[in-house]
């Protein structure tokens, strides 16, 4: 039977980011997306323009309906929010429909590079992070788990070339969780020519290297952890999930990296997508 997850996210134009990169990246994984729309955007927030058709209103219809014709969902997946009343919202969905093996992944989009996205403010945050608690595995970027757990990013990132910057990271990333099963994977950690992921449980703590070409991307965290969520909803190790997701962002970003380019528009990352074919 083919799996099948309910994607929580956004739907924007341009800019290869949340529902367009989650639906392709999970298709070609062989499981099923189930798309519920937070927000219709023209494009992502970091273009000069954009509108947003917010669609928190309209939410509750899913849980309702998705409840009366039965459905049921091997793995749940939320990512951009686009207004805080959306959470209580996720947060009820996920709590109707997660059965014991249920992979619940929230990527508690908040912001990057030291900085909230422009539709967050604090308030958002302390709710996207109530929801971060709830699941099985989060993948925060630095700045977003520095959110999380109340760290100083500039003092955490003013260690970044220093030998134990990974560690200090380690070290918020295992605090977190040293009472919980949860599973944190750490995205995108700049130190020297190289970046990192951390990923984190309460028994383990890995580092996955990944070669970094052109800086940071619009949509390159959605695409990241699609392929986490699908490979772990397949039955795969997170660690070897990550792996995969690295080598295909390396690859996609190397490509993009070739030409000039605007980091808005995210990453060539549908001339790649047949590799990720099981
Ligand atoms: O990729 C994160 C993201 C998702 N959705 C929207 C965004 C962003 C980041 O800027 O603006 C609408």
């Amino acid at each position: 039977m083919i799996k099948k997850a309910a994607v929580i996210n956004d739907l924007s134009g341009f800019g290869k980011c949340s529902l367009t990169a989650t639906i392709a990246v999970l298709s070609v994984m062989g499981v099923q997306p189930c798309p519920m729309p937070t927000a219709v955007l023209t494009n992502q927030t970091g273009y000069k323009n954009h509108y947003c058709i917010d669609l928190t209103d309209e939410l509750c219809h899913y849980k309702e309906m998705w409840s009366l014709n039965n459905e049921s969902f091997d793995g749940i997946y939320s990512g951009y929010i686009a207004d805080k009343r959306q959470v209580d919202i996720i947060f009820d969905f996920i709590n109707t429909f997660r059965k014991s093996n249920t992979v619940v992944l929230v990527d508690p989009v908040m912001g990057d590079n030291g900085r909230l996205y422009s539709a967050y403010n604090d308030d958002t945050c302390k709710k996207v992070c109530g929801l971060a608690r709830s699941a099985d595995i989060i993948t925060p970027n630095l700045t977003e788990l520095c959110i999380l757990t109340n760290t100083d990013f500039d003092e955490l990132n003013s260690h970044c070339e220093s030998d134990d910057f990974l560690d200090r990271i380690g070290e918020v990333a295992k605090d977190a969780i040293s009472h919980s099963e949860q599973k944190i994977v750490v995205t995108g950690i700049c130190k020297g020519d190289y970046l990192y992921n951390g990923v984190f449980s309460k028994q383990d703590c890995n580092f996955v290297k990944a070669e970094c070409h052109g800086g940071s991307f619009s949509g390159t965290g959605d695409i990241f952890a699609s392929i986490v969520f699908a490979s772990v909803v397949n039955g795969e190790s997170l660690v070897s999930s990550v792996k995969k997701a690295v080598s295909f962002i390396e690859k996609a970003t190397a490509d993009t990296a070739k030409e000039p380019y605007d980091r808005n528009d995210g990453i060539n990352f549908e001339k790649f997508l047949y590799q990720l074919h099981n």
